[in-house]
């Protein structure tokens, strides 16, 4: 297990359930390390109701909660801390539009346009800010900040 290098930036990107099904985990992480991410953690994992409430708080209160809870409960996911400078941006723009609809005309060569469906099921998903990025990346990979990342920074 490697900390974070000084300098980098993490962010936290999922496959979610509908992009582990379609098969497109492979090519997703070739996209990943062939833009020069370092994939500091990753793990697979199935996220019960409260759970995935709980990482979604943000969208509580939105008409597409309860559908948004019942996609990303279906079935496993891949979660990946993935570091590089700029990660929260550049992962962003990798991975397209939220509506993978719209993706496949305005963005053909994003994440979402390759395996995603519509503006629910869009295969992937990417922190929004470095302030997100850390929340959720403590959501699934506690060790991370508590393990020596932070130190690190500290130290400069
Ligand atoms: P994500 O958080 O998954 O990276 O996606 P995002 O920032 O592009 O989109 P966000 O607004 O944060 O929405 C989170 C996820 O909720 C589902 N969604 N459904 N039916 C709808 O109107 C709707 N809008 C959003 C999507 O799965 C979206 O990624
Ligand atoms: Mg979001």
């Amino acid at each position: 297990k490697s900390n974070g290098s000084i300098g980098k930036e993490i962010t936290l990107a999922l496959i979610k359930p509908d992009g582990l099904v379609g098969n497109y985990s492979d090519r997703i992480k070739d996209i990943i390390l062939e833009s020069g991410f370092h994939i500091l953690r990753e793990t697979a994992l199935q996220l019960d109701e409260d759970t995935a409430a709980t990482f979604y708080v943000e969208h509580s209160s939105r008409s597409f909660f309860s559908s948004l809870i019942k996609y990303i409960t279906s079935g496993p996911m891949w979660v990946m801390a993935l570091e590089k400078e700029n990660a929260v941006a550049d992962w962003r723009a990798l991975i397209g539009p939220t509506d993978a609809r719209k993706a496949k005309i305005t963005h053909p060569d994003s994440i979402r346009a390759m395996c995603g469906l519509d503006l629910e099921k869009n295969c992937v998903h990417g922190s929004d800010s470095p302030q997100s990025a850390q929340r959720e990346i403590s959501f699934f990979f506690k060790d991370v900040f508590s393990g020596g990342f932070i130190t690190k920074h500290d130290e400069l």
